[in-house]
C-alpha cells in the first residue's frame, strides 16, 4: 500500500502531466451542430449550456445487464488479473481502486472506483453503436464518429466525489471537442453522489487543474480552482437516463453519503479523424460508430482489435515489475 506521501507525489506528477498541453486547448474548435439530427431543444441546449439529457434512453433490462456484467468481470479480474498495487489488469481492461469507504468492504466490486475499456465487449458495444445514439452524436461531432473511451463508475457508499474538472484535460488530441455520454445505471441523487454541471462553462478554455486538495482522494483526481461555481446544477437521474455533455463542460460529482452504490457507464466519442498527440494512453481505443452519416452495425466481439491497449497495458506491467525489482535490490544492498 503506497504511503500518503507517495500518493501526494504521484498526484502532483499526474497534475503536472495533465496540464502540459493547456495552451493547445484554449478554444474548442466547435463542430458545427447539424440540427437535422437533433431536436431544436437539444441543439439549443448544446450551444447554450453544453449538455442535455435523454430521459429513459436505455431500458431497465439493459441497465441491469450492464451492472451484472461489470460485477462478474471485476470479480474475475480480482482472481485472474495481474495486480499492480491495487489496480487489476485483465485482457484489455483495468480497474482503479477506491480510497474511501463508509461500509464494510466484502467483495471485489466494493474496492473498485472505475473499470476502463468495455466498449468492444458485447452489451457495451451494442450500446456504443446504438443507432439513435450515434445519429445524435453525428449531429454534434460530424458524420464520422468514433467511441474512444469507456468506463464504468462504481460510487460505493462512502466514496468521495470527483472534483470540478473538464474532460478534455485528459485528452491529448489534435481536435476538440469530444462528447461524453453518461448513462445512469442506478438512481443518481444529491445524497448518493450525482453529477453537478456548470451550464455554459463549455465555452471556457481548459483551465489549469491542481491536485485534489484532499490528501486521501482517489489517485488522478484534479480540480479547477479559478472559476465561480455558485450556479452549479445537480443532475438528478433515474436508471436509463443519459446525460450528453461537451468535453469542455466543467462538472464534478458529490460524495456518496447513502448506503447504496451509485453507478454509471460513461462513454466518450470524438470525430473519427482525430489524432493522438504525444504518447498513447491505455484509456483511449478508437472504435468506429458512425461513417458518412450511417451507423456502423453492432458486429461481433473481436478481441484482437484491442491489441494496442493490451500492448500498452503489458508494457506498463513490465515497467512496474522492473521498478519493483530495482527497489528490492537497492533495499537488499543497504
Ligand atoms: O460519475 C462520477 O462520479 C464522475 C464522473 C465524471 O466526472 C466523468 O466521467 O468525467
Amino acid at each position: 500500500m503506497p504511503s500518503p506521501a507517495e500518493n501526494q507525489h504521484k498526484s502532483d506528477k499526474i497534475a503536472s502531466v495533465l496540464n502540459r498541453n493547456l495552451d493547445q486547448k484554449k478554444v474548442a474548435s466547435y463542430a458545427p451542430v447539424d440540427a437535422s439530427r437533433l431536436t431544436p431543444e437539444q441543439a439549443r441546449r448544446w450551444e447554450q449550456d453544453g449538455y442535455f439529457v435523454l430521459p429513459q434512453l436505455v431500458c431497465a433490462k439493459i441497465c441491469a445487464k450492464i451492472n451484472e456484467t461489470v460485477i462478474a468481470k471485476v470479480r474475475r479480474m480480482d482472481t485472474e488479473g495481474t495486480a499492480v498495487q491495487e489496480t487489476r489488469i485483465h485482457e484489455g481492461s483495468f480497474t482503479l481502486p477506491e480510497e474511501n469507504f463508509s461500509k464494510e468492504v466484502a467483495t471485489a466490486e466494493d474496492r473498485v472506483s472505475k473499470l476502463y475499456n468495455l466498449h468492444r465487449e458485447d452489451v457495451f458495444r451494442h450500446l456504443a453503436r446504438r443507432e439513435d445514439l450515434v445519429q445524435l452524436l453525428g449531429g454534434l461531432l460530424g458524420p464520422d464518429v468514433d467511441i474512444f473511451n469507456s468506463q464504468y463508475i462504481f460510487k460505493n457508499p462512502g466514496a468521495w466525489g470527483q472534483p470540478w474538472h473538464q474532460d478534455s484535460l485528459y485528452f491529448n488530441f489534435s481536435k476538440f471537442p469530444q462528447a461524453g455520454v453518461w448513462l445512469a445505471t442506478s438512481r443518481a441523487t444529491v445524497e448518493n453522489g450525482c453529477l453537478y454541471v456548470m451550464p455554459g462553462s463549455h465555452r471556457e478554455p481548459i483551465h489549469e487543474h491542481r491536485p485534489d486538495s484532499r490528501p486521501e482522494a482517489n489517485l488522478g483526481y484534479v480540480e479547477i480552482r479559478d472559476y465561480d461555481f455558485s450556479n452549479e446544477v445537480p443532475m438528478l437521474m433515474e436508471p436509463g437516463d443519459v446525460l450528453v455533455f461537451h468535453s469542455f463542460l466543467m462538472h464534478r460529482s458529490a460524495d456518496n453519503r447513502s448506503d447504496d452504490r451509485r453507478t454509471a457507464l460513461v462513454y466518450h466519442y470524438g470525430n473519427a479523424g482525430t489524432r493522438q498527440v504525444g504518447l498513447p494512453s491505455p484509456t483511449v481505443d478508437w472504435m468506429p460508430a458512425l461513417r458518412a452519416g450511417s451507423p456502423v452495425p453492432p458486429g461481433v466481439h473481436q478481441p484482437w482489435r484491442q491489441w494496442r491497449t493490451r500492448l500498452q497495458l503489458g508494457i506498463g506491467v513490465f515497467l512496474h515489475k522492473v521498478q519493483q525489482l530495482l527497489k528490492h535490490s537497492t533495499t537488499a544492498e543497504k
